[in-house]
């Protein structure tokens, strides 16, 4: 429900959940004065005698607001971590009630803030007022009962996939243990019934699915918006045109990477399975790549392990053989966060957060990061595996804590990342520094097993089967609602238009012949029905390697990129938080080069990142032909 929230009041900053983020939009000053002549020209035609209101009034204005937003958010947010934590009819009919409260004070607010188009505002009050006016990630339109329709629907659509469940050797088998099995098997067959049973969920939301959508247009429409998805992109301090070319100009640097990671693991499937169920030149079949999704392939980083390369490490091991548990595991994950400098959780976290599956009761397991109270009531919400994928997922989620805590001073309007991939990149940028050597220092791995240096190739392909793999999932899931929301794709080809993005961007294929008429595959996975918007990881993918060479230039560090961690690093942690402290009250490229000299983002720290591999993965190659 968090997506209510976030979604229904966005607002910037009835942001209590990170991973469910709404995204204060801001204007960059190039736009600013764009809006302000329309905005002049709209207040010219509103009639002469009518002047705009004062700075005074704006400045009056916002105060309010934030009081009510502030306000309603405490409330909301407590019942929306109730509802994910149990969800049962009554609590989602308490979200859904929120929600629509959540949906109407976001719409009057973004509504009436129009009203001070025509005022030339000091930079801040615009940057608010401008935010303001975006209203939420989706947005109710204003007529009667439309906020309360959409607040239904969508938290309809998460707890039917919270509470996703099919047969499969006569068990009801949930994600958790559908995932195990796509991770773990070898055999094709079984896997293909795993992956179509998971789909079998999601067919019954595609009708409430075309109805949101319907609703949210209308209401993106009314706040100045051709569509949904123009409003999505308006979010990122530029022109929405010019984010889908910089999102194209991102994809174009590491798409050449991609390729040659997709080439070389379609050969070693095409190895293991044979050409009937893997040939060598067509797309891969989504449900080999050992995720639900096929969206990161460290699960079968097995069957791709160079042969003449020592080997990596493998943390799922480690950790079993320690004994460590899932709360032990988190607080190896604060421990980084201490060592750079940052207080300890509170004790709140530890009293509140949810770390392990409950046996008991239904949860929406899907992990997220929580603030409750915008200062210090932080948490964590997540089934926790003992394993290494989520082992990494922890040091993401305190991430986004520790990014909410270093905010918290902000006025509301800027309590979230300085753009939303921020907010998903500083997590990840931490787990980078999980190097042997760390592992080393924390005592998870014997020095006698620390690889050597010709594991290398190791290593960095255990890390591209995450990252790189991930690349082109994290573009197209955006891409695919964009299309949704302009109505390039209708609801008859919701489901076709995916796998034909699956296909342009991934190089993925289903199994089997076809996928069943009524099959609504977009809905199986979890920010499709969760309405959260997917850009942001594609983002944090680039940004979180801009980040990680920016700090280990910092810390003096000389090697190559990949075995450099910043464990201990009392200065790089500083200028983290420096950075996270702006929350989104300046643009992002000022918090971008706050901390890494630069105003763009770039994928030439990530290529710099897995260069080694890539000589490795074209050798490899050579003789194959790659794409598909
Ligand atoms: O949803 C998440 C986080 C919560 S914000 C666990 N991630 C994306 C996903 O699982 O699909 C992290 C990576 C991509
Ligand atoms: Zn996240």
């Amino acid at each position: 429900m968090r997506k209510l929230l976030l979604s229904a009041a966005s607002i910037a900053a009835l942001s209590l959940v990170a991973c469910g983020e709404t995204q204060n939009s801001t204007i960059s000053s190039s736009d600013k004065t764009a809006i302000t002549v329309k905005s002049l020209t709209e207040a010219a035609t509103a009639g002469s005698d009518s002047s705009p209101p004062s700075i005074q009034e704006a400045k009056e204005f916002l105060e309010k607001s934030e009081e009510e937003i502030v306000k309603l958010s405490e409330f909301a947010s407590k019942i929306y971590w109730v509802q994910a934590n149990f969800i049962t009819e009554d609590t989602n009919s308490l979200a859904a009630m929120a929600g629509a409260q959540a949906a109407k004070m976001s719409t009057r607010l973004a509504n009436e803030a129009k009203r001070f188009n025509g005022t030339s505002l000091p930079l801040d009050l615009r940057r608010k007022m401008d935010g303001l006016k975006r209203g939420s990630n989706f947005p109710a339109p204003e007529r009667e009962g439309a906020a309360e329709d959409l607040a239904q629907i969508m938290t309809n659509l998460e707890a039917t996939y919270g509470t996703g469940k099919f047969l499969y050797k006569n068990n009801m088998t949930n994600l958790g243990e559908a995932s195990d099995i796509i991770a773990s098997s070898r055999d094709a067959s079984e896997l293909q019934k795993v992956w179509e049973g998971w789909r079998t969920i999601s067919p019954v939301m595609k009708d409430k699915y075309s109805e949101m959508v319907k609703i949210v247009n209308e209401g993106s429409q009314e706040l100045g918006y051709s569509d949904t998805g123009a409003l999505w992109r308006g979010g990122y301090d530029m022109d929405g045109e010019a984010f889908i070319k910089e999102a194209d100009r991102l994809w174009g640097q590491v798409k050449p990477l991609y390729n040659e990671l997709h080439c070389n693991t379609r050969a070693a499937l095409n190895n293991i399975y044979g050409n009937d169920i893997q040939p060598i030149n067509a797309p891969i079949r989504a449900d080999l790549l050992g995720n639900m999704w096929g969206q990161s392939w460290g699960n079968i980083y097995d069957l791709v392990a160079p042969n003449n390369s020592g080997k990596g490490v493998n943390i799922t091991s480690l950790l079993e053989e320690k004994g460590l548990n899932q709360k032990e595991m988190v607080e190896i994950g604060e421990g980084f966060f201490t060592s750079l400098g940052f207080e300890p959780l509170p004790d709140t976290f530890w009293e509140r957060s949810l770390i392990t599956k409950p046996k008991d009761r239904e949860v929406v397991c899907h992990a997220s990061a929580w603030d409750l109270d915008d200062k210090d009531d932080i948490r964590i919400k997540m089934c926790t595996k003992i394993n290494g994928e989520d082992f990494v997922t922890i040091h993401h989620e305190l991430g986004h804590n520790i990014y909410q805590r270093a905010y918290k001073n902000q006025s509301v309007f800027y309590k979230t990342g300085a753009n939303d991939g921020f907010h998903e990149a500083i997590g990840d940028m931490i787990a980078l520094s999980i190097t042997p050597d760390y592992l080393v220092k924390i005592g998870l791995l014997d020095p006698q097993d620390l690889p050597g240096e010709d594991a290398d190739i190791s290593l960095l392909m255990q890390q591209a089967m995450e990252k790189v793999a991930f690349l082109p999932f994290g573009l197209m899931v955006d891409q695919w609602r964009w299309k949704v929301f302009s109505g390039e794709y209708s609801p008859s080809e919701y489901n076709s238009g995916w796998w034909e993005l699956r296909e342009k961007y991934q190089g993925l294929r289903h199994p089997g012949v076809s996928r069943p008429a009524d099959a609504f595959d977009p809905g199986a996975k979890f920010h499709i029905p969760g309405n959260t918007p997917y850009m942001r990881y594609f983002l944090a993918h680039i940004l979180q390697f801009q980040f990680h060479k920016a700090a280990c230039d910092m810390a003096g560090f000389e090697g190559a990129l990949h075995e450099c961690s910043i464990y201990e690093n009392k200065e790089v942690g500083q200028r983290f938080n420096e950075m996270m402290e702006m929350g989104a009250s300046k643009p992002w490229p000022d918090a971008l080069e706050a901390f890494t000299g630069t105003r763009e983002m770039d994928g030439s720290a990530i290529l710099e990142y897995f260069d080694p591999l890539m000589s490795y993965l074209k050798d490899q190659n050579k003789n194959r032909s790659c794409g598909w």
